[in-house]
């Protein structure tokens, strides 16, 4: 068993990351045995829910004459439009139905306020607004951050690079992800997370 600072932190292992789903992740359904496994080890465990309102900003179809996969300009900078997901309360935002959500203390919901996406369990895409998940890990004395799930390249990324910015020592176990790997994506991804003195493991 981790010690009682130590938090497993399961990002976005949602029916429309898996295949099948509106954004799909190839291999996206082929981490949850493992995760379910690597949750038994830890004492605190945290999920996280994509889950947008219809016709969140996020949404290439909220965009007229915009396709998915483009990149706009929002007032909080560039943001890749994405066909539409995680629609609250939808099959598509409901957990992939193998993952084990009993072990978990917290889920996490973002990306529920219309006009600002948010990939980071931490901060909403303004990087400002904060979720509460800080406050969160710190009332519980969690210091230590393990990160998986989807996707490696958008949220599971801005996630560990924002966990070790407020401090955690944050580690992300690569096997147990599956990334979207678009233009370069998970490269950049994978430099920037190194960059934040994220541990990348696996
Ligand atoms: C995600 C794109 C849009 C993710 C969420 O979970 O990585 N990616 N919304
Ligand atoms: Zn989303």
């Amino acid at each position: 068993m981790r010690a009682a600072d130590e938090a497993l932190i399961v990002i976005d292992v949602q029916n429309d990351f898996c295949p099948g789903g509106a954004l799909a992740v190839a291999g996206g359904d082929g981490i949850v045995e493992s995760i379910n496994a690597l949750m038994t080890e830890f004492q605190a465990v945290i999920l996280t829910q994509d889950w947008h309102p219809e016709g969140h900003s996020s949404f290439a179809s909220s965009h007229e004459g915009l396709e998915p996969f483009s990149v706009t300009t929002m007032p909080y900078g560039p943001q890749v439009l994405w066909p539409d997901h995680c629609l609250q309360g939808s099959q598509g935002a409901a957990f992939h139905q193998g993952l084990h959500t009993d072990p978990a203390q917290m889920v996490v919901r973002k990306g529920f306020n219309p006009a600002v996406d948010s990939y980071s369990a931490f901060f909403e895409n303004d990087q400002t607004t904060p979720t509460g998940l800080e406050g969160y890990l710190h009332t519980r004395g969690i210091a230590k951050l393990t990160m998986v799930g989807l996707a490696l390249d958008f949220c599971v990324n801005f996630s560990a690079v924002d966990g070790a910015k407020l401090g955690f020592a944050v580690s992300v176990d690569k096997n147990l992800c599956r990334a979207i790997d678009m233009d370069g994506s998970l490269e950049a991804a994978l430099e920037n997370m190194k960059r934040a003195g994220v541990q990348l493991n696996g």
